[in-house]
């Protein structure tokens, strides 16, 4: 089976391609001749996460013999009541920036004992014209300081409930057996296999 993936993040890519079985194959952005980035004006993950496939299903003008998901996430951090939640890829501002997301969170939090956030992630599939969700979510905390090189985003600053390390420490491996993405991807997946 053939999934068109709305995202231009090389990051998710992979670790999305590492959760779906081999048969499914993915085709990027590029392949279908997008190269810029998918607009994001929506209020909610949810909503972003359906507009994201929904842009690319009208530019493949409405096909239902193609398939297209989109992955919207973001970090909503109990203290700042649920920010920086669908406005993570841009939280220290134009143009997005990790490293300035992450001091800007810690910066932000630098008077809170507080430190509870968990991620969520909202997959969209078309699939022959009809819209499905599947939704995933992770608990934890966010550490005094970023640490490790694994991953991308706010994994430096993520640390799940049950470890005592953060994502980008753990690695891709732990990252994928626990995460909101591959919570999100696993359901998908199940759906896809009952067709
Ligand atoms: P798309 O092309 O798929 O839209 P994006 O990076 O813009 O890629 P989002 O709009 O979903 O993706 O933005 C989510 C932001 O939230 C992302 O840029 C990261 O800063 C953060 N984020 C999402 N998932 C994450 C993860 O698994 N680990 C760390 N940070 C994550």
């Amino acid at each position: 089976m053939k999934l068109i993936f709305a995202s231009s993040n090389v990051n998710k890519i992979r670790e999305i391609e590492a959760v779906l079985p081999q048969n499914i194959i993915l085709s990027g952005l590029k392949e279908i001749g997008i190269t810029h980035e998918i607009p994001e004006p929506g209020t909610t993950i949810k909503e972003n996460s359906f507009l994201k496939a929904r842009f690319v299903w009208d530019f493949l003008k409405n096909d239902t013999n193609v398939s297209v998901f989109a992955d919207d996430s973001g970090l909503e951090v109990e203290a700042l009541n649920g920010a920086p939640g669908v406005y993570s890829a841009r939280y220290a501002g134009e143009p997005k920036n990790d490293e300035a997301n992450n001091i800007k969170l810690i910066q932000e939090l630098k008077n809170s004992n507080n430190r509870n956030a968990h991620f969520i992630t909202v997959i969209t599939l078309i699939l022959k014209g009809e819209v499905y969700y599947f939704e995933g979510e992770i608990k934890g905390s966010i550490a005094l300081r970023p640490s490790g090189n694994s991953g991308f985003g706010y994994d430096p600053l993520f640390v799940p409930n049950g470890y005592t390390k953060t994502f980008a420490e753990l690695g891709s491996e732990i990252k994928n057996s626990i995460s909101h993405r591959a919570i999100a991807v696993k359901k998908m997946k199940e759906f896809l296999a009952g067709l």
